[in-house]
């Protein structure tokens, strides 16, 4: 089969999509999908899969051995919103697959490892418009600080073992292939399945909550840049910051509404509000950008009729 990617938790809102891209890229078979359940029709058709627990080192180890794995995408995780109902699972997952992934490149096991990060690692002191890529990060969140904790163990690992590993500190991600997973920035991908369906949405978030945030189409195509710039252009080895757009549910809801006028929105702000209130509006990524050439593609009007056009068209 000769060296194959590994992708961990693909049945997820990144991993499905990264998964079909990276096999558009090097080929189906050199990409070998796994998750703890089976994903979508499209994923389970593109290519080979595997049932695999990413907390369990063994069986991980055993299917780097039998696929010559040489490249690990690690998507497993327990995202912000679940990570506060069950923190000593989110904990376990997010910790356990990390220190499995980084293991295996020291042990030259396998030769380059992509972890995501998150704007998350931020909190409610850190300055809000315009992060910058080191700055005041005090987390609030269990799943915040799990990602915060990665990206330190991800530079140690590079520093002190020569680990290849990278990362990108993801905004709010929007995408149709798959439904959202338990994250705060879910408003911005449930909204468009309920205008199409209902006409209506009543937003966990209040109607001026600004996030950063992006298409999934610009995000994978930020992990495969990285992923393939030169080792010594980068400059970064903890995790990227990341950057395309800014919006607020309002600003979304009004540019649904130059598509579909009767779409109608409400607000009922619950527990996510404040873990919203704790990250930053807008992040500066000038080291992305000068490091690795990072340009994004998507804009909010651009972002808005896509999602629609590929909801109708996928018959939603
Ligand atoms: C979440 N979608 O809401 C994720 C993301 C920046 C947010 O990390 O938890």
């Amino acid at each position: 089969m000769g060296k194959t990617i590994l992708i961990l938790g693909a049945c997820g809102q990144i991993g499905t999509e990264l998964t079909l891209a990276l096999r558009q890229l090097h080929g189906s078979d050199k990409v070998i999908a796994s998750d703890i359940r089976e994903g979508g029709t499209e994923l389970m058709a593109s290519g080979p899969f595997e049932i695999l627990d990413a907390t369990d080192s063994n069986a991980l180890e055993e299917a780097v051995i039998h696929y010559e794995v040489e490249e690990i995408y690690l998507m497993a995780a327990m995202l912000s919103a679940t990570a506060e109902k069950f923190p000593d699972r989110a904990w376990h997952l997010n910790m356990s697959t990390l220190f499995n992934v980084l293991r295996l490149g020291k042990e030259r096991m396998i030769n380059k490892i992509f972890w995501p990060s998150s704007i998350a690692v931020f909190g409610p002191n850190t300055p809000k418009e315009d992060t910058p890529q080191s700055t005041i990060m005090e987390p609030s969140t269990v799943y915040g600080i799990s990602k915060q904790s990665g990206e330190r163990w991800c530079a140690y690992y590079h520093k002190k073992y020569g680990v290849d590993v990278r990362s990108l500190r993801y905004p709010g991600l929007i995408s149709w292939k798959t439904e959202p997973g338990g994250g705060t920035t879910d408003y911005a991908v449930e909204i468009f399945h309920k205008a199409l369906k209902e006409g209506q949405y009543t937003c966990f978030l209040t109607e001026g909550t600004r996030l950063p945030m992006m298409y999934m189409d610009d995000a994978i195509r930020a992990t495969i840049n990285l992923m393939q710039a030169p080792a010594e252009a980068l400059s970064v080895r903890s995790s990227y910051n990341l950057h395309a757009m800014s919006f607020e549910p309002g600003q979304l809801a009004r540019a649904i509404q130059k598509h579909l006028p009767e779409f109608e929105i409400r607000y009922a702000p619950d527990e996510r509000q404040a873990i919203a209130d704790s990250w930053p509006s807008s992040i500066d990524d000038r080291e992305a950008r000068q490091d690795w050439g990072w340009a994004p593609q998507f804009n909010l009007e651009e972002t808005t009729a896509t999602m629609l056009e590929a909801l109708q068209r996928a018959g939603n």
